[in-house]
């Protein structure tokens, strides 16, 4: 800040920001300014901030019950948040305040900001898209509740000891959560096991076990600050704390026993990606915090409107994926037995409420549960099911289903063990069935849905995923967005696709070398961060190639890793070529249990050390692996990012959202024509993204007629190669045979076709090196990304939601 030249100094009156954060740090942290440290500061000014954003959420919630209007509920088993204050802060329009109030007692926000630990109630895609679903729903000023579980340690913390994924647990909530409030009035008992006796009409369900849910709130500020939502997550407790009359008899593990079966089902999140975990425990945590809710919404639906056949005019709830989809069961459980209603009235109400996403074809990722296992924690769930799908199967036999199609329909996989399908569950209980990209949508109709979308054929429809500019744009990336408002102005920080008024000035010098500048000092920001963390020096002048995400073999890191082999190799061999320096950054974690996936990591981790400290590369290639990626790593390195890495094997990806994120500050895309690359081609146009491999359609030909990867193998000298020094084990000189079994898979079925795209993806690598060397052309391209993927806003997502599913636009 420039300091004015007057001659006396002004008397420094401390702003109603700076007063109110002492008055916290002194009453509610029991500190005064000398004593506090660092932390007692951290705590005050978020609280000072809270007590603002309090104000606003008692008047939303005010305003939604004044209006009587339909408040939409998301139900997701995962909610990946990550640091909330600068969030809130920018939301609230109080980022400056704030660093004034701060500055008066020689604080910097940014050192603040470090101690917020990382909210990681998710694993990846499907999570940190309900996050921005809940910003941009309270944007769009509409009602909603976000309904999910508060776990005690959410995603693992990764370490890398020796280049191998080591998990730690996460403890975000080791020093207290200042967001959060505890409603103890909100609680409701969940049952499991037990038994079904009849009783008069009805049945009545006597559960074995019960534990108490109880509510625990956040804040969820939309930008400008218009409305404040609310995060209700579910916490665990047992109805007797202890058994006294066991304790005292000297059994006291005995007697704490409850305590810790309720504290299991909160504690962990399963670090599982596009796997369920067959425990029953995760059973047992979907049903707890879907019960939950559904009892809460029920709840409050008779509270303000006396007629629980109104709840479809009055409640939207959005089942994110499979994981909370016995929603299905217990709400007509509580229509049916605890409501009174008939069977079918209480079917047409649950169908008009309920609406479900999927997020995956993966078969792996299908819930499924044993149906002894899912009778014996939920057996009235289970008769309901039954219910269900006898009224389904005969819809099915009357609209000319055959024995297939049936079996295929049915809510029971009667193929061997015999299991319940979720997504059959929620499919049929649901008026709307949304995919996550075009693609995906197209692809769901085709494959897993197929007899269910000839039954239902207006169901399916695509929604394509967004991210909230706030967040991943404005926050992130506040040099850029200086940038964009000099050129465009501040229009586009109200509505994101007003970003192509950049279009025409793509071509611009100036423009071009500002936003040049910008990801110039991201990237040494960056590099300094790696550097201060790992001891790995980078060259900012590198051309940054970035991929994070979740590690899965659908996703090919161990493509783009095989590439950076070849690509050392030819270094090598071609020293006197004008190679483009490149700098390699993964970043991303593996399920604990998933083999293949940790040893990419450690392959990852292996090849950068080799290559790293090799003085023949001469500094053209680095390879990095950042340990515990992570949502606010994420927001480190994406705003520093040249080259964004979106690889997946076509038609495996259901969209991707780092995609979008890259893509909004300033990096191309090199890409396969899946999820919803597919769309960001289509918005940004071919010469601005690097499109390579097999499509969707030629993959599925290739495994349905066989494909020879050795033959590909053999007829690509730099694949064999590259292939070959790693199974060999140049990479693991300590032990040569580790990634024999990896590599080996290439040879053997390939089923990810690294060897089918590997030509095709080091051309398009050595294309994108080329566009690097006209720095002129590849500004202008950075720029057309930028100013076309505003489209990608999760604001544009959530009000399609809003008028073709909720109904509430
Ligand atoms: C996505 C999951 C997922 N799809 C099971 N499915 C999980 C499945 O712990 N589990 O059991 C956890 C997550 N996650 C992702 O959703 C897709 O892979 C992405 O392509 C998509 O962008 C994202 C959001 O729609």
């Amino acid at each position: 800040m420039a300091s004015d030249s007057v001659s006396a100094p002004k008397p420094v009156v401390p702003s109603e920001l700076d007063q109110h954060i002492v008055r916290v740090l002194r009453h509610r942290v029991g500190k005064d300014e000398r004593a506090a440290k660092l932390h007692d500061w951290y705590t005050s000014s978020i609280l000072a901030l809270r007590d603002q954003i309090i104000e606003r959420w008692i008047e939303s919630t005010r305003r939604t019950y004044d209006e009587g209007g339909k408040r939409v509920y998301y139900l997701s088993m995962e909610f990946l948040i990550g640091r909330l204050l600068r969030d809130a802060l920018s939301n609230m329009g109080m980022t400056r305040e704030m660093e004034k109030a701060l500055a008066a007692h020689g604080l910097e926000l940014s050192e603040i900001e470090e101690l917020e630990p990382d909210a990681a109630l998710g694993n990846g895609g499907l999570g940190r898209l309900a996050a921005c679903f809940m910003e941009s729903l309270a944007t769009l000023d509409i009602p909603a509740y976000g309904y999910g579980i508060r776990y005690v340690n959410g995603m693992f913390r990764q370490r890398i000891d020796d280049g191998w994924q080591v998990e730690l647990p996460e403890t975000w909530l080791a020093h207290g959560n200042p967001w959060e409030f505890e409603r103890l009035e909100s609680s409701y008992r969940i049952g499991f096991g037990g038994e079904v006796v009849s009783e008069g009409d009805g049945v009545i369900w006597n559960p074995a076990e019960e534990v108490e849910a109880t509510a625990v709130d956040t804040p969820v500020v939309g930008w400008r600050g218009k409305r404040v939502n609310t995060l209700r997550l579910w916490t665990a407790s047992p109805l007797d704390p202890i058994r006294l009359d066991a304790f005292n008899a000297g059994d006291h593990m005995g007697a704490l026993e409850e305590q810790m079966r309720a504290d299991s089902l909160v504690r962990v999140l399963y670090p599982a990606d596009s796997s369920p975990a067959g425990q029953e425990l995760r059973l047992r945590q979907e049903y707890f915090f879907t019960a939950a809710s559904i009892q809460d919404i029920v709840r409050r639906h008779v509270q303000y409107e006396g007629d629980i056949r109104t709840l479809p005019e009055k409640a939207a709830i959005q089942l994110n994926d499979t994981h909370p989809s016995v929603a299905v069961a217990e709400l007509m459980r509580l229509l049916v037995d605890g409501e009174g209603l008939e069977f079918n009235e209480a079917w047409d109400i649950c169908r008009q409420t309920v609406s479900y996403t999927n997020h995956t074809l993966l078969p792996e990722a299908l819930e499924t549960w044993p149906l002894p296992l899912f009778e014996r924690l939920l057996p009235r769930h289970m008769q309901i099911i039954y219910a269900i799908n006898s009224r389904i199967l005969r819809e099915a036999r009357k609209a000319g289903c055959d024995d297939e199609q049936i079996a295929a329909i049915s809510l029971i996989d009667e193929g061997g063990e015999r299991r319940v399908r979720m997504a059959n569950l929620a499919f049929v209980g649901a008026h709307s069935v949304n995919g996550v990209a075009a693609l995906h949508t197209e692809l769901m109709k085709e494959t897993v849905f197929a007899d269910l979308h000839k039954l239902y054929p207006t169901r399916i429809n695509n929604k394509t995923n967004g991210v909230t500019p706030r967040r991943w744009l404005q926050q992130c990336n506040p040099g850029l967005t200086r940038v964009i408002r000099d050129a465009i102005g501040d229009a586009f920080l109200d509505d994101a696709e007003k970003l192509t008024d950049l279009n025409a000035m793509a071509d611009d010098a100036q423009l071009g070398e500002r936003v040049q500048e910008v990801k110039r000092a991201n990237k040494v920001a960056l590099a300094e961060y790696i550097k201060k963390t790992m001891g790995i020096r980078l060259d900012p002048d590198a051309l940054f190639d970035v991929q994070i995400k979740r590690i899965h073999e659908y996703k090919r890191q161990l493509l783009n890793l095989i590439e950076t082999v070849a690509l050392y190799d030819q270094i090598r061999s071609h020293p006197e070529r004008d190679w483009v320096p490149r700098v390699k950054i993964f970043g991303g974690k593996a399920a604990p249990s998933y083999h293949n996936a940790k040893l990419v990591i450690k392959l990852a981790n292996d090849i950068a050390r080799r290559v790293n400290s090799d003085p023949s590369v001469g500094g053209l290639l680095k390879v990095v692996f950042v340990p515990n990626y992570n949502v606010s790593y994420a927001e480190r390195i994406i705003p520093a990012a040249d080259l964004s890495e979106q690889i997946s094997t076509a038609g495996m990806e259901a969209s991707g959202t780092g995609n979008m994120k890259f893509a909004l500050n300033g990096a191309l895309t090199i890409g396969t024509l899946d999820g919803a690359n597919v769309e960001i081609k289509d918005r940004v146009g071919d010469e601005n993204i690097v499109i390579f491999g097999l499509t969707a359609e030629e993959v599925a030909e290739k495994r349905a007629h066989g494909y020879n990867p050795r033959k590909v193998i053999e007829g690509s000298r730099e694949l064999g190669q590259a292939l070959s020094a790693i199974a060999s084990g140049v990479f693991s000189p300590d032990d040569p045979h580790r990634y024999a079994g990896l590599i080996g898979g290439i040879y053997d079925s390939d089923w990810f076709m690294c060897a089918a795209d590997f030509d095709s993806y080091a051309t398009a690598q050595r294309l994108v090196d080329a566009r690097w060397e006209d720095p002129a052309g590849w500004r202008a391209a950075a720029i057309r990304n930028i100013a076309n993927v505003g489209w990608f806003s999760s604001d544009r997502t959530i009000t399609e939601y809003a008028k073709d599913i909720w109904k509430v636009l």
